[in-house]
């Protein structure tokens, strides 16, 4: 048996737009047909993925009648029963039609505002329809090109606002829904509000409602800023925030790359399994990622199969790394385990820290062994030991 084969329990997911991506990028034509959603289904499950998520234009035409609306649902409703798929999360397509330019819930003007509340709402019913726990919000069109164009407190005064309604709204209805909000720092807009992991955890706290508004980090986009995915995921899971995570790939601070998982940056990807599976992290395994637009639907589903791969060869890889006593040696010698223990001791006070015996020169030239441990990391990643 394939040891790196995807079953449901390992909870992977993905989005109908990223396998149903057919290739169209700022320079060039789409290069795939367009994807069935039922379709999409089956050939995730075929693959051993648990859960589908998908915007509301994804699913039903941007505009579509009420008829069209129905047996389009009512289809990916039977093929999600028929190969016991899960619908774990859903959101909103605020940003392909025109009418969001300036953005959804932070556009300037105000009849947008209540357009995109509108349009949200319709989709929330059905996510909790299709038993979504989780409505991620990727406010991809909230920001401005110039500095002059947008008063950001105004801005936020309306983000917060419309998250304040959402939530009210979920509960009111008795939806059991979360909300997740995803950062990103530029693309399509020359700056995005809430850029980062940081930015988004400082907002939530100023909501009416914060426990019921987390996370939606992406790998790809924390690196789009330059920051350590690893570090801010880790702070999302600190805070209780960690709701949602999109895994892909990226290389670096250049344009949303959307690599399959396990492309880019090897590294990260290794040390963030390894922090989500010893977090207990319990959410969906959920990819975001675009299928390179060089490929026919066989390289789709390949790039699918990929990160589904890469995540259980990630996850076995940081297993063996922690398993290994040299690797727990290596950890003891570099005093990982001595942040664990609190400065200043339960029955000290401050006027303790005037009784330590320290050699500040000894200290300064203490060796902490950390190349040592990282090669060790390094040799299991790439399975030479
Ligand atoms: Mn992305």
């Amino acid at each position: 048996m394939d040891a790196y084969a995807p079953r449901p329990e390992h909870k992977f997911s993905f989005g109908l737009w990223t396998v149903g991506w057919r290739g169209a990028d700022p320079f060039g034509l789409p290069t795939r047909e367009p994807l069935e959603a039922t379709e999409a289904v089956e050939r995730l499950a075929e693959l051993g993925a648990w859960g589908i998520s998908f915007h509301d234009d994804d699913l039903i035409p941007f505009g579509a009648s009420a008829s069209e609306r129905s047996s389009r649902v009512d289809a990916f409703r039977k093929a999600l029963d028929a190969c016991g798929l899960v619908v774990p999360m859903a959101t909103t397509n605020l940003f392909t039609h025109p009418v969001f330019k300036d953005g959804a819930f932070t556009a300037n003007d105000r009849d947008v505002r209540r357009y995109a509340l509108r349009k949200t709402l319709r989709n929330i019913d059905l996510a909790a329809s299709l038993g979504a726990s989780t409505y991620v919000l990727w406010g991809g069109r909230e920001g401005a090109e110039s500095p002059a164009a947008k008063d950001v407190g105004c801005a936020l005064d309306r983000y917060a606002e419309a998250l304040n309604l959402l939530c009210s709204y979920v509960r009111d209805q008795g939806y059991p829904i979360r909300f997740a909000l995803e950062p990103k720092p530029n693309e399509p807009r020359g700056d995005i509000l809430l850029p980062t992991i940081g930015h988004a955890l400082g907002f939530i706290s100023q909501l009416e409602e914060p426990s019921r508004v987390g996370l939606n980090p992406e790998v790809g986009h924390e690196q789009m800023a330059g920051l350590s995915m690893v570090h801010g995921v880790a702070q999302a899971l600190w805070q209780d925030k960690l709701f949602h995570i999109d895994l892909n790939g990226q290389n670096g601070p250049r344009y949303d790359q959307d690599l399959r998982f396990g492309n880019g940056d090897v590294k990260t990807a290794f040390f963030l399994v390894d922090l989500l599976e010893r977090a207990g992290y319990s959410g969906p395994r959920h990819f975001d990622f675009k299928p390179a637009r060089t490929e026919d639907y066989s390289g789709v589903w390949a790039a699918a199969a990929g990160c589904m791969r890469n995540y259980l060869i990630f996850a076995e890889r940081a297993r063996a790394f922690r398993a290994d006593p040299e690797v727990q040696e290596a950890l003891l010698a570099s005093r990982v385990d001595g942040l664990a223990v609190p400065t200043v001791g339960p029955d000290e006070t401050l006027a303790s820290l005037a009784d330590d015996a320290f050699d500040v020169e000894e200290a300064a030239v203490r060796g902490m062994h950390y190349e040592r441990l990282d090669q060790l990391a390094l040799d299991h990643l790439f399975g030479v030991r």
